[in-house]
């Protein structure tokens, strides 16, 4: 496949909520989206690199960079034998995994439309549906968290992720498990502890949750395995996981039972597919995390939920859980706790050009 052309636009939205988690809060997004051209289709993807580096050293403004001065100008105008190999040329380029996912993705979404298939299908996936969580961001008090809580359990979601950070962590989270002594709830701590923090975690161990999420260092696999070997409770890893190298690496060690799998923050498809395999081989659950994507990165991750391996929900909420408006058509709405994988052609469902290029605050295309 060969890809003629390509083009980028920053669009910025305002999330319905703030979302705060242990290293800051952020009421608005800025999207990046990147079309690609080929086989007389267009391709969409999204990069999910946050506006500051709290997540991974990756921003919006570190993607734009990579992405115009590296990554595009080695792959537009190459042809490739399939999705799988459209990255080659930029394989030289260190590290900048989102930027490179958002471009890799778009390449899928441009392979399943010119072969007639549903992205899902593209991949390998089999399911109609994908059960689907909410990760609900740091509240300013427990009464206003345990409102939100009460408001997704109602509307169906089918498990409840919490952020915490030290300080807002056991009492607060005692608080909805009393309230809500059946609810399948897990915890996300962003790396916010160390192991000196033990007696905390020691005391979350006792809540009867599904998982807690990178509690320790982003680059600390060795503390997470002995963290675990310590705790009853699953070890999830998310910020640790760049690569299929350090999946394995983390599984050996013990660093984990869980992997949560963001296709941008691995590089892509054959990334995220890489350590689905791997952690299918091993017995391992994945689920699909998110970065607040708009549609367009949504439904990426819904169709990466669709492996056999993503057996538990992932933090693909509806549309409105964001965005008073989605960047696409139809938008994702929840159904029974979870949402119907879209059936046409790619993403399956269509992004608002017009609406995109209205709000964009920069874009950019190859060939100038
Ligand atoms: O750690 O999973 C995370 C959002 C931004 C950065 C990191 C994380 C998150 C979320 C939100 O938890 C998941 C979503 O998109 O709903
Ligand atoms: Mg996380």
């Amino acid at each position: 496949m060969k890809i003629d052309g390509v083009r980028l636009d920053l669009v910025p939205l305002r999330l319905r909520e703030r979302f705060e988690i242990s290293s800051g809060a952020r009421q608005n997004r800025t999207i990046l989206l990147v079309r690609l051209h080929g086989e007389g289709e267009i391709g969409w993807g999204e990069c999910v690199a946050a506006e500051d580096p709290g997540y991974s050293y990756e921003t919006t403004e570190t993607a734009w960079h990579v992405l115009t001065e590296f990554v595009l100008p080695a792959v537009v105008g190459t042809d490739a034998e399939g999705p799988g190999d459209v990255m080659a040329p930029a394989k030289w380029i260190r590290g900048h995994r989102m930027a490179k996912a958002a471009v890799e993705m778009a390449a899928w979404d441009l392979h399943a439309r010119s072969a007639g298939l549903s992205l899902a299908e593209a991949i390998g996936g089999d399911r109609r549906r994908v059960d689907v969580g909410v990760s609900v961001g740091l509240q300013p008090t427990d009464d206003d968290l345990l409102l939100q809580v009460e408001g997704y359990a109602a509307r169906g979601y089918k498990r409840v992720k919490i952020k915490i950070k030290p300080g807002r962590d056991v009492d607060m989270l005692r608080r909805v498990r009393e309230r809500f002594p059946d609810l399948p709830l897990m915890a996300d701590a962003n790396s916010a502890y160390t192991l000196d923090d033990l007696p905390t975690l020691r005391k979350l161990d006792a809540l009867g949750l599904m998982m807690i999420e990178q509690p320790l260092g982003y680059d600390d696999l060795r503390d997470h395995a002995r963290l675990q070997e310590e705790l009853e409770t699953s070890i999830c890893l998310d910020e640790s996981i760049r690569s299929v190298g350090d999946a394995a690496l983390a599984l050996e060690l013990g660093a984990g039972r869980i992997i949560n799998i963001k296709p941008g923050r691995v590089g892509g498809f054959g990334g995220a597919r890489a350590i689905h395999d791997l952690c299918l081989a091993r017995g391992v659950p994945v689920w699909c995390g998110g970065m607040l994507e708009s549609g367009v990165g949504r439904a990426h991750n819904v169709a990466l939920a669709t492996l056999p391996g993503f057996t538990l929900p992932g933090d693909i909420s509806e549309s409105r859980r964001y965005w008073e408006r989605d960047l696409v058509d139809p938008e994702f709405v929840l159904t029974e706790g979870t949402l119907l994988v879209p059936e046409g052609p790619g993403i399956g469902v269509r992004p608002d050009v017009e609406r995109i290029e209205a709000h964009s605050v920069r874009t950019a295309c190859l060939p100038g």
